[in-house]
């Protein structure tokens, strides 16, 4: 009988420990099935409707972010340059875990910067350079636009257009993508004796004011055989002052016409010969950003400044498939 009784004891104490353990794993496997957090991304964007370029890079981000479960914050200077730093500092109260900053200005950054990192928040920097030290920011994925702005220089060179008289819209005045494309063409000019006769920023790379400072400029009476155009829609702000006027332009016209960006519908109008040269500055950056932050949450080392590559359309070479397979 006590053999009995020592026997289910036994059995009763084994049970009770595997019961135990079992919950254990379980509460093992509950830990193991617990979703991790999601990763919170604050992205501090320029503006909400700035042109068609900005429309596909924030969709990228977006579409991106989701896909890969992030939890994205994104806020928007709206042209403030002050708003844009309390927005980034108001994101790292928020305790974001990567801050991600598209400047409407390059200058200006560092308190933030240092605010992010004693935050131990990385730093991430997308589209356009800030003007940071290296140990400053955690890395980089921007376009090299006084390299776009030099493809276009070179490829106006090529054409050996005699004297040049040079129409130049820039963007927001102070921005990496404005202070490198007018690099590129005021270098050029001087280096090849060319006339720059209009040199303006267009405040928030604005369709509507490249096309009144143009529509100004012919009434003016001023002579210009090449535009150049920071970006499409104020290339497209250009040619509509120009059909206004009945001065032609592009392929067989008497204007030059070179824009930045290479949205699709902008070369439709490269491939009608409306527009001579597109340089392309690729807005796609959500896929690029995803596998740095996952690089990083791996605990790998990353590229520190990551060039977008791209390329350029040319009126004379363009195809209806080139234009078909573009995808922003
Ligand atoms: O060229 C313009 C956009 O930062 C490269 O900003 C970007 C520029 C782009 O509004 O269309």
């Amino acid at each position: 009988m006590k053999k009995l009784i020592s026997s289910v004891l036994v059995l009763m104490l084994v049970l009770g420990l595997v019961a135990c353990g079992g919950n254990s794993a379980g509460s093992e496997d509950s830990e193991a099935s617990a979703e991790p957090s999601a990763i919170t991304v604050g992205v501090v964007q320029t503006n909400a409707n700035e042109s068609d370029w900005r429309t596909a890079n924030t969709k990228s981000f977006n579409e991106a972010f989701s896909a890969a479960g992030y939890e994205t914050k994104m806020v928007f200077g709206e042209g403030d340059h002050a708003k844009q730093i309390s927005q980034a500092q108001q994101l790292i109260q928020e305790e974001v875990d990567y801050l991600v900053v598209l400047g409407l200005q390059s200058a200006g950054w560092e308190d933030v910067a240092k605010s992010a990192q004693e935050a131990g928040i990385p730093f991430i920097m997308a589209d356009r350079k800030l003007d940071l030290s290296e140990d400053l920011y955690t890395a980089m994925v921007c376009s090299d636009f006084e390299a776009e702005g030099k493809k276009a220089v070179d490829w106006l060179k090529a054409q050996a257009i005699d004297d040049c008289k040079i129409v130049v819209l820039g963007g927001d005045t102070g921005s990496s993508a404005q202070l490198g494309r007018s690099k590129a063409i005021e270098d050029g000019a001087s280096a090849n004796g060319w006339d720059i006769v209009f040199n303006q920023n267009m405040k928030g790379w604005d369709e509507t004011l490249a096309k009144q400072a143009v529509a100004d400029l012919i009434a003016s009476g001023k002579e210009f055989n090449v535009v150049y155009a920071e970006n499409d829609n104020m290339a497209r702000g250009a040619c509509d002052a120009m059909d206004a006027a009945g001065i032609t332009y592009g392929k067989d016209g008497d204007v030059t016409v070179i824009a930045f960006d290479a949205n699709k519908w902008a070369l439709e109008k490269v491939l009608a010969g409306e527009f001579n040269l597109d340089v392309e500055c690729n807005p796609l950056h959500g896929p690029r950003i995803v596998k740095l932050i996952n690089s990083l949450e791996a605990g790998e080392t990353v590229e520190k400044n990551a060039y977008v590559d791209e390329e350029m359309f040319d009126c004379d070479t363009i195809t209806q498939a080139i234009v078909d397979a573009r995808t922003y």
